[in-house]
């Protein structure tokens, strides 16, 4: 099945949704993996140095990937059948990777954007979401590093007093095209196996669903701002965010 050796290295920011991605498609393959948590901008550190800038990254006995996609796809050539994350049909398995593209092109930048803009200047918020489980030296440095973050958080993901809005709009489209593929009452995106595609929508949406099961343990709806927890609420009862709610309950099952 494959040569691994050691358990991968799983570099993570833990709370990226890009992150948790990777992190399902690992535990549902089952293979031995270390998760090793950093904050930013700690993580870069980390991250140059396996040629890469962004999390997540798996290192594999004789391999590096610095992209999520990249990551599921070669975790998938390494799977026994009943597990494969993408159709062996290759008209079935081009519809995952279609779908898997868009969800992180456009969905895991529109639920981040979405999410940062509501809590980019909570001292508390940010650091509860930042510093769980990363090195001590990390968390110390959090207070000296907040103010420079923040800019850094303002600028990359260009929260303006718009954004919000825009990107919640953005979210609302996606979710109706997801609403249309299970209109028929089929259980998965594709054809009738759970696939990459049901598990990049249900990762990259969980920001705006915040599911109970998440590995990363989400705050209750009363610590956000008024409206961020609205939209959860009325994210969750579409019928895409009661997809998301029934895969995360089925993550580890
Ligand atoms: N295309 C990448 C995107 C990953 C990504 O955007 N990761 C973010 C966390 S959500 C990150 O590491 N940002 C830190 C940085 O850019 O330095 C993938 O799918 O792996």
């Amino acid at each position: 099945m494959m040569n691994q050796q050691k358990p991968f290295r799983l570099i993570t920011i833990p709370v990226s949704h890009y992150c948790e991605k990777v992190r399902w498609a690992l535990t549902r393959i089952k293979v031995d993996f270390v998760e090793e948590p950093h904050s930013p901008p700690f993580h870069l550190f980390v991250t140059k140095r396996l040629g890469g800038k962004t999390t997540p990254i798996l290192v594999a006995d004789t391999e590096i990937f610095t992209d999520s996609t990249d990551i599921l796809k070669y975790l998938n050539s390494i799977t026994l059948d009943e597990n494969k994350l993408y159709p062996s049909n290759p008209e079935l398995r081009q519809k995952v990777e279609e779908l898997e593209e868009l969800f992180d092109t456009r969905l895991g930048t529109a639920t981040r954007r979405w999410g940062y803009s509501y809590i980019s200047n909570n001292y508390k918020i940010i650091q509860r979401a930042w510093c769980q489980g990363v090195p001590k030296i990390q968390k110390i440095l959090f207070p000296l590093s907040f103010i420079s973050m923040q800019k850094i958080l303002q600028k990359s993901f260009d929260l303006t007093t718009e954004s919000h809005l825009e990107s919640y709009l953005e979210i609302k489209v996606l979710f109706a095209q997801v609403g249309e593929l299970l209109a028929d009452g089929r259980n998965y995106l594709v054809g009738d196996k759970f696939s990459a595609a049901d598990l990049t929508f249900a990762a990259l949406a969980a920001p705006v669903i915040q599911p109970a099961e998440h590995p990363i343990k989400p705050r209750s709806l009363e610590e956000l701002p008024i409206k961020m927890a609205s939209e959860i609420k009325e994210f969750r009862e579409t019928s895409a965010g009661q997809f998301v709610l029934k895969l995360y309950r089925e993550r580890n099952v």
